[in-house]
């Protein structure tokens, strides 16, 4: 049955006890449901007190109800709004009840396909719902309002705007065989398509701010053994993660910590030291350290300041930057640290983990870090995501094909079929030309109900 027909209900709320739980339905049995329900004529978009009896007249609570009328709901649909007791089994009970009524369970991100598939919202900002329920910090909150908002579209328009343009100016030349395009065209052109391919590759460079928006930044902490690398993680933790002992080796398995520095999600990793002569079992331990410096993006190399700095180890090397390595001198409140302590390549802090000292400082040095990370788009903070970051690569390399046959004079119509391909992926990104299947896996990752 066409997904228009079908009336939709589902638990909006967590399962579970709360004060309140919210029960919608979207679909054409919306409005008669509500006054089948609630009798009384009701008027859209106000909150009315009712009974709730179940198809048998039982009473199963009194709730608040609301009903939108289509298209100017959230889905596009005639929908109803419950809210009763949050008693998850007076919400089932509401719940089946529903269903015994005709409608069928809602299924994940249902209620947010209907919407875009009713044209109440591009996919840019269906997926950016996703993204606010998920936003575990300030910034990743911040990105995924200006997402929900249109900034995502509107750069898309902005570069389709001009591919189109592009596109029209050529194919109007593959229609008058006879005349080829002048070279003044051609120039002209150049121009526009230098500009859309810079615009694009700045969109798509929003892609690692994006990442560590939605998935969290990854930090590892990595140093020697005994330098007092758990020592910080626990206190920037604000409880004991991690054992801590004035053993060397004692941290053996690397161990993730949420943690939020400012406006930003840190996935915090204490790792094994990286000890010099290890046992079988550390040299385990510091391989699994490695592993995790591989997807780090950002690292907190631990010293300690009473120490001479030691020798990063080549791959190490390779993986840390200044661009994404602060430097922590640890143990400053021990006497022969002042003076021990050369400068290091990186950004550095100083600090004691033992006693709390230049934790804030530390924490600003972190937050100036991540936000070096963004890249500018405007003023509005666009942070694309893998899917979008996917589909711009081979966008690129179309357009990047379509420079080429535009600047070597190449076949009309081979630059045409490039530029209607980075036409057709730009598409993919907007929900203007997407296949089921794509849309099926977009909107299965959301939660049932929204
Ligand atoms: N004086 C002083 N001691 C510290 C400080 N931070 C940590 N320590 C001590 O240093 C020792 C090692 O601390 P850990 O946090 O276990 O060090 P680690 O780097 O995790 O060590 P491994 O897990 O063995 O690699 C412990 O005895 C800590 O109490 C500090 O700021 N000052
Ligand atoms: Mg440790």
């Amino acid at each position: 049955m066409p997904f228009e027909f079908e009336t939709i209900a589902a638990l909006a709320t967590p399962a579970g006890t709360s004060a309140l739980a919210v029960l919608r339905v979207s679909g054409p049995l919306s409005s008669g449901l509500a006054n089948v329900l609630f009798g009384s004529i009701t008027t859209p978009r106000m909150a009315h007190h009712a009974d709730y009896r179940n198809v048998g007249g039982t009473l199963v609570d009194d709730v608040v109800f609301t009903c939108f009328v289509g298209p100017n709901s959230y889905t596009g649909e005639d929908c109803l709004e419950i809210s009763c007791h949050g008693n998850p089994f007076v919400a089932q009970m509401i719940l089946e009840d529903l269903f015994a009524r005709g409608c069928r369970p809602a299924e994940p991100g249902e209620f947010t396909k209907r919407a875009f598939l009713h044209g109440r919202m591009d996919l840019s900002r269906a997926e950016a719902v996703m993204d606010l329920i998920h936003a575990r910090s300030e910034r990743a909150l911040a990105a995924a309002n200006h997402q929900l908002r249109g900034a995502l579209a509107r750069e898309l328009d902005v570069l389709n705007a001009i591919l189109i343009n592009i596109l029209a100016f050529v194919e109007a030349y593959i229609d008058f065989p006879e005349e080829d395009l002048p070279p003044s065209d051609r120039q002209s052109l150049l121009i526009q398509m230098d500009s859309l391919l810079a615009r694009t590759r700045s969109l798509h460079a929003t892609k690692h701010y994006g990442a560590i928006l939605r998935e969290g930044i990854i930090t590892v902490i990595i140093g020697e053994p005994n330098v007092g690398k758990s020592t910080l993680l626990n206190i920037l933790a604000g409880h004991e993660r991690a054992l801590v002992s004035a053993e060397p080796g004692t941290t053996r398995d690397y161990l993730e910590e949420p943690l939020l520095i400012g406006p930003h999600f840190l996935r915090l990793v204490d790792t094994a030291g990286l000890n010099a002569s290890p046992s079988p079992l550390e040299r385990r331990g510091i391989a699994k350290s490695l592993e995790q410096a591989e997807s780090a993006d950002l690292f907190l190399w631990v010293l300690d300041a009473t120490q001479p700095v030691p020798q990063l180890s080549p791959r190490l090397t390779s993986l840390m930057t200044q661009a994404n390595t602060i430097a922590v001198f640890n143990k400053i409140d021990l006497n022969s640290a002042e003076s021990a302590t050369p400068p290091t390549a990186f950004m550095s802090g100083r600090i004691s983990a033992i006693q709390g000292t230049g934790l804030d400082e530390l924490k600003i040095k972190i937050i100036n870090l991540v936000e070096s990370f963004r890249s500018e788009q405007d003023s509005d903070l666009i942070a694309i995501s893998a899917r979008h970051a996917h589909l711009l690569t081979s966008i690129e390399i179309s357009l990047q094909l379509a420079r080429v046959r535009l600047a070597n004079e190449g076949p009309d119509e081979l630059l045409a079929c490039d530029l209607r391909s980075a036409l057709r992926l730009f598409g993919g990104i907007s929900g203007k030309i997407i296949d089921d299947e794509v849309l099926e896996q977009i909107f299965a990752s959301f939660c049932i109900g929204k």
